[in-house]
């Protein structure tokens, strides 16, 4: 039986990779932080099941790591872990740093003092922030990288030091180049899921407006479901190497915002330019986004795009697998569910 670590079990992605791992027929052992409420509701579904096994561990900390690396021994590790909101970032760049950044290192480090480094095959989730102030549209593989916040530049040093290791000691070590991802499963902070939730409360009268950053940044979304079958097949190729991981569609802030709406039952049209612009319900004149400054970065990325050209050919990956439009109607027909439950528990 295949045996898999993953950092960052409880999040997004880490999630849907132990349902696709355990399927595979994995023993899937998933790192956990312990936090004051203990609240694991993504993954709440698959504890109890016997391949699915807990470890506390902190990527902060060098020892647990070892010790949990040493105790489940295995085959292929994930590592998902991360402070990963980009303007959270700004705000706290040495810990992001050292999560993101030196926890890869620590990972890297813990395969090599239990003597994994000829066995166990390390995937690293680097990202498309990598190319943050874009010097060449689409990106592929060979684009330069131009970090641009605190959060890509620490991820900047995962995706070297993960080359490094594999150079220098011959480990199988590699990073997928992820664009936006997305899904149901979102943190709520993230814009995508922030719109979905945000369109659901509206049209059901719960919530009065939704305020925004830039409306005019470019992303290249696909559904994180899709995305995590990319994460095991980069780790099943004969050699390693890095994979870029998107869709190649490109869509703006504002593009998602009237999808959402729309799947929520209200025609949006945006009036205005800059802070001044605004999202107006067509049917009732009432405005529903407003621009804030409180969601601008002191430095943003706002134009990337994806060529999954690679990891079609060599990873046989059908990148538009589900659609910008799905995805937008995945996320919002779910987020009017749950805004319908928690009215009717309020009630
Ligand atoms: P996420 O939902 O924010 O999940 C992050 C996970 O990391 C959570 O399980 C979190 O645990 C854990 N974590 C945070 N700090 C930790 C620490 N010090 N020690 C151990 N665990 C820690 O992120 P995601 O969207 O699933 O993304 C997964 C990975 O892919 C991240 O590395 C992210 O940077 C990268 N990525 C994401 C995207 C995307 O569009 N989603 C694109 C490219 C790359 P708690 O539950 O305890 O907070
Ligand atoms: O949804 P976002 O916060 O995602 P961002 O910054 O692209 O980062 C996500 O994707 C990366 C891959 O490229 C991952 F590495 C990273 O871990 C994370 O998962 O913001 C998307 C865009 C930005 O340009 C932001 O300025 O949306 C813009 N935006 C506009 N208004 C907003 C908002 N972002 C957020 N979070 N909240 C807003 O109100």
């Amino acid at each position: 039986m295949k045996t898999a670590l993953i950092t960052g079990v409880t999040g997004q992605d880490g999630s849907y990779l132990a349902e696709f791992l355990l399927e595979k027929g994995y023993d899937v052992h998933g790192l956990v932080r312990r936090n004051a409420t203990d609240r694991r509701e993504r993954i709440e579904h698959l504890e109890g099941r016997p391949r699915f096994h807990l470890h506390y561990g902190d990527l902060s900390d060098s020892a647990s790591i070892v010790h949990v690396v040493n105790q489940v021994r295995p085959g292929e590790i994930y590592n998902l872990a991360a402070q990963s909101h980009v303007q959270v970032s700004f705000e706290v760049p040495e810990y992001t740093a050292d999560i993101v950044a030196i926890g890869v290192l620590r990972i890297l480090e813990a395969v090599r003092l239990c003597r994994l480094e000829k066995t166990c095959r390390i995937y690293q989730a680097s990202t498309s922030e990598l190319y943050g102030k874009v010097e060449a549209c689409p990106q592929d593989e060979t684009t330069p990288f131009h970090p641009y916040s605190p959060y890509a530049v620490a991820k900047q040093y995962g995706f070297w030091i993960i080359r490094e290791y594999r150079e220098a000691y011959g480990m199988y070590a590699c990073s997928g180049i992820l664009f936006n991802h997305e899904s149901e499963r979102r943190g709520e902070t993230f814009v995508t899921r922030k719109i979905s939730l945000a369109a659901a409360r509206i049209a059901q009268g719960r919530q009065e407006k939704l305020c925004l950053g830039n409306l005019s940044a470019l992303r290249d979304w696909g559904y994180a479901r899709d995305y995590v079958e990319c994460m095991w097949l980069i780790l099943q190729q004969e050699t390693p190497e890095d994979f870029v991981i998107a869709t190649g569609e490109q869509h703006s802030v504002r593009e998602f915002c009237t999808l959402a709406f729309r799947e929520a039952g209200i025609e949006l049209e945006f009036c205005g330019e800059g802070m001044a612009e605004q999202g107006i319900d067509k049917a009732t004149g009432r405005v529903l986004v407003e621009v804030s400054p409180d969601f601008y970065r002191p430095t943003d990325v706002v134009n990337l795009l994806g060529n999954p050209a690679k990891a079609r050919t060599k990873l046989g990956w059908n990148p538009t697998k589900t659609s910008f439009e799905e995805l937008v109607k995945l996320m919002v027909r779910h987020d009017m569910e749950l805004v319908k439950r928690e009215a009717a528990v309020r009630a």
